[in-house]
């Protein structure tokens, strides 16, 4: 073997000096920000419904074609209020395929997720499944839209309505996707979306609640600004959930930009498809004719046995490299220590959500990559695959074995070995 050759995890040199990220967000320029910032100087209205939030707000229902937008300081906060101002009880049906903000925000004010299993292809809740788990405590239907991609909506709603219940979607990685033609956010009662730093568009932090229902928007406002109505009367249980001018500004500065940042990540996916397309083991993304995505993340499928690894030891070895990947949903959320205790050993049955969280890895996706950074990733899980089996051997005990070692072991999260512990302070 020659030196080149030789993994960064079984001693040789990483192929990346500096970390390669997952995501980059990109920033506004700094001239259009000093305008804004010499009007917030000047008017000193730094939050509460200012000026920057009233634009981005307008801007974004007219990007989507909606009614109302409520901007919010965060996709999950946005979440809370939405469920608040829908007065839901019982159980939401959710995926466990998602990032845990799904789950956490309805479980925060005392809702139940009850978790449905997705479909292997579209990594989305599978509509046959959400049909099986309505029950009288059903509430609500609640998908999530992940990788930038968007359900089979057409289904979802037939079942929603014929089952008399709102169907709002978690579309925090679907900005600028479109179903069928109509944007993410524009489909179901209603959307939450995050604005979030590793999002396509951003707003460092940042999250909205779009709707075409005015009753509904009228009671979010309220339920964000602590339940007020009037001079500081409340009339609902409230929160603070507001986005203050300075993200609304970034929002303004960046969203012109969000054509040709999906320009530019979806010929870097493609790139990605060319070059990883005969790798033995991985299987690329299946594309869904009625979705045209935003490119949120690129994600492949590591068939384990094929491939040589699981998806968690070719992240790990991956991120010695410094590439740093993301097996997103693992664990999915229903196995995480805080799921495992509330369901207290019975644990629902979810095989595709699990298939998926052992299979699926994000590669780094963002517009500051050239071709080269592909080629070497493609260059680092290659040399990876090659030496498969002394990698295996190095992280028996590292990673989990199962289920079960994953919540009892003291897994070290390789980006904080690798990554997190060489960032300047
Ligand atoms: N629903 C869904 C389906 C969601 O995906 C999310 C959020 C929510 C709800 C809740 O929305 P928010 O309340 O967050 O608005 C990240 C984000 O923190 C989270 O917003 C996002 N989903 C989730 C999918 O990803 P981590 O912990 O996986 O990301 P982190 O910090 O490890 O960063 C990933 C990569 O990005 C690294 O390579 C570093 C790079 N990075 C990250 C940040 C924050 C940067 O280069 N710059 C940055 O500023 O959670």
């Amino acid at each position: 073997m020659t030196s080149s050759d030789q993994p960064a995890i079984l001693g040789g040199q990483p192929l990346f000096e500096k970390a390669q990220h997952l995501v980059r967000p990109i920033l506004p320029f700094l001239s259009d920000m000093m305008h804004g910032i010499a009007d917030l100087y000047s008017s000193r209205m730094l939050t509460n419904q200012g000026v920057f939030v009233q634009r981005l707000e307008r801007r974004i229902e007219k990007e989507l074609g909606v009614k109302h937008c409520a901007l919010f300081c965060n996709g999950t906060t946005a979440i809370m209020c939405l469920a608040k101002a829908l007065g839901l009880k019982g159980d939401v049906l959710v995926p466990s395929f998602t990032f845990a903000a799904t789950a956490q925000a309805l479980q925060w004010i005392g809702l139940s997720p009850r978790f449905v299993d997705i479909d292997r292809e579209t990594l989305t809740m599978d509509p046959d499944e959400i049909e099986a788990a309505i029950t009288e405590r059903t509430s609500a239907i609640f998908p999530v839209n992940v990788f930038g991609k968007f359900s089979e909506h057409d289904r979802i709603y037939g079942i929603s309505k014929k089952n008399g219940l709102p169907l709002i979607y978690d579309s925090a990685q679907s900005f600028g996707t479109r179903y069928k033609g109509r944007a993410a956010g524009s489909l179901g009662d209603a959307e939450v979306l995050s604005f979030h730093a590793t999002k396509v568009f951003h707003t460092f932090e940042g999250g909205a609640v779009v709707t075409n229902d005015k009753q509904l928007y009228e009671r979010l406002c309220k339920v964000r600004n602590f339940g007020f109505e009037g001079y500081l009367n409340c009339v609902e249980p409230g929160i603070n959930g507001k986005m203050c001018e300075f993200p609304a500004l970034i929002g303004l500065c960046l969203i012109d930009q969000l054509p040709s940042q999906i320009i530019k990540r979806k010929s870097l996916s493609e790139n990605y498809i060319s070059i990883l397309k005969d790798i033995s083991g991985i299987h690329l993304p299946i594309e869904n004719k009625d979705v045209e995505v935003n490119y949120a993340y690129f994600y492949v499928v590591i068939d384990s046995e094929k491939f040589g690894m699981s998806n968690i030891e070719l992240y790990y070895a991956l991120m010695a490299e410094n590439i740093v990947t993301r097996c997103y949903f693992y664990p999915p959320v229903h196995r995480t220590a805080y799921y495992k205790r509330i369901f207290a050993g019975k644990l629902p049955d979810l095989p595709q959500t699990d298939w998926a969280a052992t299979h699926v890895l994000c590669l780094p996706l963002h517009t500051e990559m050239e071709i080269n950074d592909l080629a070497t990733i493609k260059h680092g899980i290659t040399r990876c695959q090659q030496n498969a089996e002394q990698i295996k051997e190095t992280l028996k005990g590292k990673v989990p074995s199962d289920w079960d070692a994953l919540v009892n072991s003291t897994f070290v999260d390789p980006h904080d070995l690798y990554i997190l512990s060489k960032q300047k302070k």
